[in-house]
């Protein structure tokens, strides 16, 4: 279409500004997946059986910013608020343990401060309302690559230890 290209030709400039400006940062999202939640108690009913979630991964000129949506969440549920980070290790069903630890951005090297904190740890709490929820976290670190989690825990974080609970149910990030 003769139209768009005027269009197309203003996207390629600015792409080749951006290159050009910062070689090294790949801005932009880095992760994006979604699926049905991993449940830790399959044999026990929770308010995550059957629920979907999608997370992404952007990298800013400031470090990263995540995104957690969850869908199809029991509406007995609604009003609840739950923890949700960001862990170490992947997502398994039937294992919580095995998603390890919070990914924190101390422990892996990328910030000098140690610290158990929304600037450090990628926490995506989330309030259900009318089955679903979204959780959002900005921090100053891009988390390095691996086979991760996000797991969603049964209480809000608590901002003091980053506790948040029992472990409910995950979703695989891997990139
Ligand atoms: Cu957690």
């Amino acid at each position: 279409m003769l139209t768009s290209s005027p269009l197309r030709t203003a996207v390629g400039a600015t792409a080749i500004v951006l290159l050009t400006a910062t070689p090294a940062l790949a801005l932009g999202p880095f992760l994006r997946t979604s699926g049905l939640l991993s449940d830790f108690a399959p044999s026990a009913p929770g308010p995550f059986d059957g629920a979907s979630a999608r997370v992404q991964l952007v990298e800013s000129a400031r470090g990263s910013h995540a995104v957690l949506t969850v869908n199809g969440i029991d509406r007995s549920a609604d009003g609840r608020t739950f923890g949700a980070h960001l862990h170490d290790g992947p997502c398994v069903a039937g294992n919580g343990p095995a998603a390890g630890p919070h990914y924190n951005s101390h422990v892996h090297g990328q910030t000098p401060v140690a610290g158990i904190n929304d600037r450090t740890e990628v926490w995506l709490d989330f309030t259900a309302s009318e089955g679903s929820g979204t959780g959002t976290a900005s921090v100053p670190f891009v988390p390095e690559p691996g086979s991760r989690s996000v797991v969603i825990h049964a209480l809000p974080t608590n901002p003091a230890t980053g506790g948040a609970g029992d472990r409910l149910a995950c979703l695989t990030v891997a990139w």
